[in-house]
C-alpha cells in the first residue's frame, strides 16, 4: 500500500486529560505521556458518518449511521474507494461493525438490533436484538466487545451475541461514559469518547484506562466540531491504526505509542 510521505509529529501530555487534581486524587493508572505521529492520510468519503471501522485480511469494513443514511462498506484502505455498499433499511440508524470469521456483525443506535452479515457480500444473514443501545464493537479473541455510551463495556458472544459479562470503564478511578467506537488490539481495547476527539486504552480486565491519546491535532480544517473524531482500526502487522471522524474528508495512519 502506498502512503502520502506527510509526517507530523505530535508529543502529548497526560495533563490535558481533563483528570481531576487534588489530595482526593486516587493513584494514576495511566502512563505520563504519549506520542502521535502522522504517517500517512488516505481519502475518506465525507458522506460517511463513520460509526464503525476494521481492517481485516486488506479490506476496510466501515459503518455510517444516521437513520436513512446508515451504510455498511467494504473499503479499500489504499485508496480510500468504497468498492462494495448495502444501505440499511431509512429506520434504521447503523453504529459499531467487527468482523467474525466469514460475518460481520453491526449494530444499531436505538434500533435494539445487531445484523449479522456475509463478510464478502454484506448481506443480512440473521438479526438478533438486545437491550439499550449500541455505540462500538469489536472482536477480542472468542468474544465480542461492546460499548452502549455508558461507562460499561459488555462482552457477547460472537455467533448468538448473547451477553457474557461486563466491566465498568475508570479512568483515575472515575467512570467514564461515552466510550464510542472501538478497537480489539492484542486484548486490550482502545476505544473513540464522543465528543473528545480523544481514544483511550482500556485494559478489559479490570476496566482500567491505561493510556488517553488526544488526537484533536489530526482534525482536518473546516470540519465542524459536531463532526467527532470517530473510527479506530488497527493496521495489522503493524503499529499504526487508521482514523478518522464523521463525515470527515481523510483518514489519517498514525503510530501510536503509549508507552
Ligand atoms: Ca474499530
Amino acid at each position: 500500500m502506498r502512503w502520502l510521505p506527510t509526517v507530523v509529529v505530535l508529543v502529548l501530555s497526560a495533563a490535558c486529560t481533563g483528570a481531576p487534581s487534588g489530595p482526593e486524587q486516587p493513584e494514576k493508572t495511566e502512563k505520563p505521556e504519549t506520542r502521535v505521529e502522522v504517517v500517512g492520510t488516505v481519502p475518506h468519503d465525507p458522506e460517511a458518518f463513520t460509526q464503525g471501522l476494521e481492517l481485516v485480511d486488506g479490506v476496510l469494513y466501515e459503518g455510517t449511521g444516521l437513520a436513512g443514511r446508515s451504510t455498511v462498506r467494504r473499503v479499500d484502505p489504499a485508496t480510500g474507494r468504497v468498492t462494495r455498499q448495502v444501505d440499511l433499511a431509512p429506520e434504521l440508524f447503523g453504529e459499531g461493525v467487527t468482523v467474525v470469521g466469514d460475518k460481520l456483525w453491526q449494530l444499531t443506535w436505538q434500533n435494539g438490533v445487531a445484523i449479522q452479515r456475509d463478510r464478502e457480500t454484506l448481506e443480512e444473514v440473521k438479526r438478533v436484538t438486545y437491550e439499550g443501545e449500541g455505540w462500538g464493537l469489536c472482536r477480542d479473541g472468542d468474544r465480542l466487545v461492546m460499548s452502549d455510551g455508558t461507562e460499561e463495556l459488555r462482552f457477547r458472544d460472537p455467533v448468538t451475541f448473547a451477553e457474557t459479562g461486563r466491566v465498568t470503564v475508570r479512568r483515575n478511578g472515575i467512570p467514564l461514559v461515552r466510550i464510542n467506537e472501538l478497537e480489539c488490539v492484542d486484548g486490550q481495547v482502545w476505544a473513540n469518547l464522543w465528543q473528545q476527539d480523544q481514544v483511550v486504552r482500556i485494559d478489559p480486565a479490570s476496566g482500567d484506562v491505561r493510556a488517553t491519546v488526544d488526537l484533536a491535532g489530526i482534525r482536518p480544517e473546516g470540519v465542524p466540531e459536531t463532526d467527532v473524531l470517530n473510527g479506530i482500526a488497527k493496521v495489522p502487522g503493524t503499529d499504526e491504526f487508521l482514523v478518522t471522524g464523521k463525515n470527515w474528508p481523510t483518514m489519517f495512519r498514525v503510530k501510536i505509542t503509549t508507552g
